[in-house]
């Protein structure tokens, strides 16, 4: 059953042909105001807020993080979790993904086992998404015990992604890691759209407009940015050049 946020996200993937979102980590924004910069983002047109990290270990500081950021932004809230820890009933929705190239089943499966009861008592929208990293892999895929996929294989991206789809899950997401020195490579952007049918998001190490659009242009759905907005300032500039440097014609 497609819930408020997927309408939502998908409403705006047809109306700008690809679309943004910002990712917000209460771990690593101390000092920062993940509200503020929640705000912002919503400003330069992002078109929903994550919340989450791969370290995120206080589930206070995220409850506290969503609640928040809901007072300040329409936008929807959508967890980005890294276990259990990772859900929080304030959120609007939650990306129940699975990291399928993990070479450890609680990143699979067993993380999904302990959370989905309380997904369901919380009532948040679950959106299943196979998560794939790729490249460098960075934090998500040292914690998440991934064997990340060389930029030169996309053919194995290829196959995760028909996985996933397969299994029914609505996103694909191709994961760099946030702060990436190479952001996901253009020719394996478009090799895994060229095969999917659902939603491809992209993230990790898109620092400019021209990057995103890069990664637009080779048929993305979703950009997620993190790293560029981690510091409280020029937070609307900043996404609104990325949102309409991603923006396609339908
Ligand atoms: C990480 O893909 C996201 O999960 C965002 O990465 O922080 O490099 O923008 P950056």
């Amino acid at each position: 059953m497609t819930g408020k946020v997927e309408k939502h996200l998908l409403k705006k993937i047809r109306e700008d042909g690809c679309i943004h979102i910002t990712l917000v980590d209460p771990d690593k924004s101390l000092g920062c105001d993940c509200a503020t910069i929640s705000r912002e983002a919503e400003k330069g047109g992002t078109a929903a807020i994550m919340v989450g990290g791969s370290t995120l270990a206080a589930k206070e500081d995220l409850d506290a993080a969503v609640q928040e950021i809901k007072e300040k932004v329409k936008a929807p809230v959508i967890l980005f979790p890294n276990g259990p820890m990772g859900v929080s009933r304030y959120a609007d929705a939650i990306w129940f993904m699975s990291l399928l190239n993990s070479q450890n089943t609680y990143y699979i499966i067993d993380a999904h086992v302990i959370s989905a009861p309380l997904v369901k008592r919380y009532g948040l929208e679950a959106l299943p998404m196979g998560y794939i990293i790729v490249g460098e892999g960075c934090v998500a895929g040292y914690i998440g015990q991934a064997r990340p996929i060389s930029y030169r294989h996309p053919e194995l991206a290829v196959g995760y992604g028909l996985a996933a789809e397969t299994l029914g899950m609505r996103f694909v997401y191709l994961e760099a890691g946030s702060g990436a020195r190479d952001p996901v490579p253009p020719l394996m952007v478009s090799t895994v759209k060229k095969h999917l049918g659902v939603p491809l998001i992209v993230g990790g190490g898109i620092r400019n407009p021209e990057a995103a659009a890069a990664a637009s242009n080779a048929g993305a759905d979703i950009i997620v940015t993190g790293t560029l907005v981690e510091e409280d300032s020029r937070v609307k500039e900043k996404i609104g050049a990325i949102v309409e440097a991603i923006k396609r014609k339908p």
